[in-house]
């Protein structure tokens, strides 16, 4: 039906643009064809002598508007080593071009004005001007092959591998990225800095989205984050998969764009040099960034608080391709670090112990024996919690004279603090004992020695009890762990 409807206005559209020069014709055979010509190419060409310098106006406002938006310019020069070359190229390759546009510009509206049609006015006619053509052949030949060598010189830096000799985790990182509809599935290589291998025909969106081989030990410490983390000043190598169809590896602010094509992998090599943190403190320096991230909240965060680098999907890849958005981090060595041991490998979470599991069996013993030894550490540290808190009194050390500390209970009391002695030692502080109301300092003192010592009798025997459950979970523990790793070998 719209279809219909919109054939049948382009069907009347044509009607009455035939209609139109009909009345025209009509109205030249009643004025005089020469008048009405003339007064429509004066109209035409006067037009096209305002488009001229509008045109080119709007275009340098725009350039001159837009460029603490745009990438090369302003706060946006290249977070990248390879970066700048790419910028230069761009840069050259604009000035160039910038020429021949204001040029032909000019050239294209000054000409349709000054040589409109008038009554009276030939047109020169040439067949063949050898030294035009030499002209417009030569000059384009000679800026193309600079602009070429140039080009290509640069994306022989830019799309450089790592050297035969590098050595990943050392000299570099390897990190992967899948393209599919519509996110980005991200790897990291774990402790042992290699990514484990992988088939496409394991691949199970559900329990194995890039298809690793559980039977590769390489795969048992990858893991899979929802957002690019890297440290700065550290080469970086990105494997670039695609699950489905054509997608493109695009961080903008490290110039970094490859195509992520199902079948064939891609790569790109960079090296960040600028943190997100001093990115932010670029744009900070400029109006445009001190507004509010969002409208609807002025007083909320300005544009440079919350920017964040980005990878996108740079091929329009189907309706969710804007949803393909994964943020990215530069951040210094020691927070990577960081990062890094807070990661879990996806195996570990996913397939220790299941079905798809190789070694099911002694997996499933090994974390049996992991689950008793953490038990026994939580209880441990428990134990060690409820002797702290437990009573109000504390001991400096076991067997070892200390300041002690005991307050009584009894409401109503005076405080007084005595010296005292603990273990035949005399404390080098004090000790509180509350008097109750009608008993001497001294009965108080006998008292809250007492006290002090049957408390410290009950203490050591919960350490003992302790102990002694401790003990017995970490034999647990080694027992399984022993088992698990006979069952291994
Ligand atoms: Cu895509």
């Amino acid at each position: 039906m719209t279809l219909f409807i919109i054939l049948l206005i382009a069907i009347l559209i044509y009607i009455i643009f035939i209609q139109i020069g009909r009345v025209t014709d009509l109205a030249r055979n009643i004025r005089g064809e020469e008048r009405t010509q003339t007064a429509a190419n004066n109209a035409n060409g006067f037009g096209m002598l305002i488009f001229m310098p509008l045109f080119l106006g709007a275009c340098v406002w725009s350039a001159l508007y837009y460029k603490d938006s745009m990438l090369g310019y302003g706060p946006h020069s290249a977070a990248s080593v390879h970066g700048g070359v790419l910028d230069s190229i761009f840069d050259v390759t604009l000035f160039f071009t910038g020429i021949v546009f204001i040029v032909t510009h000019i050239a294209l509206f000054w000409f349709a004005w000054k040589y409109r049609g008038k009554v009276g006015q030939k047109a020169k006619f040439f067949a063949h001007s050898s030294q035009l053509e030499l002209i417009w052949t030569v000059i384009p030949a000679i800026v193309m092959t600079f602009l070429v060598i140039k080009g290509l010189d640069a994306w022989n830096e830019a799309t450089a591998d790592v050297g035969p000799t590098e050595v990943p985790g050392k000299d570099y990182i390897e990190i992967e990225a899948m393209g599919y509809q519509f996110a980005w599935q991200l790897r990291y290589p774990g402790a042992d800095h290699k990514l484990g291998s992988r088939n496409y025909q394991l691949i199970d969106l559900a329990n194995n989205p890039i298809g690793q081989d559980w039977n590769d030990p390489k795969n048992y410490d990858d893991f899979q984050p929802d957002k690019i983390v890297l440290p700065v000043g550290k080469k970086v190598r990105v494997r670039i998969l695609a699950r489905d169809v054509l997608h493109n590896f695009y961080l903008p602010h490290f110039r970094v764009k490859m195509d992520a094509v199902p079948g064939m992998p891609t790569y790109f090599v960079f090296t960040p040099t600028v943190t997100t943190k001093e990115y932010r403190n670029r744009l900070k320096n400029y109006p445009e960034y001190q507004e509010p991230a969002d409208p609807a909240n002025p007083e909320g965060p300005r544009r440079w608080e919350t920017f964040e680098y980005e990878l996108a999907c740079a091929e329009l890849c189907g309706k969710g391709h804007y949803s393909m958005r994964r943020i990215v981090e530069i951040v210094s060595e020691e927070e990577y670090e960081e990062w890094l041991a807070e990661q879990k490998s996806y195996f570990a979470q996913n397939i220790m112990g299941t079905d798809a599991d190789p070694n099911k069996e002694a997996n499933l013993k090994k974390m049996e024996a992991e689950k008793a030894a953490e038990e026994a550490r939580k209880a441990r540290e428990a134990a060690q919690k409820a002797a702290a808190a437990g009573a109000t009194t504390s001991v400096g050390g076991m067997g070892t004279t200390g300041t002690t500390t005991v307050t009584t209970g009894a409401a109503g009391g005076t405080v007084t603090t005595i010296g005292t002695q603990v273990g035949g030692a005399t404390s080098g502080g004090g000790t509180t004992v509350e008097i109750p109301e009608g008993m001497t300092e001294e009965e108080a003192k006998k008292k809250g020695l007492l006290k002090r010592i049957i408390e410290k009798g009950k203490d050591k025997v919960e350490d003992i009890k302790e102990n002694r459950a401790d003990r017995k979970a970490r034999k647990a523990a080694e027992k399984a762990a022993k088992e698990a790793e006979n069952n291994n070998n």
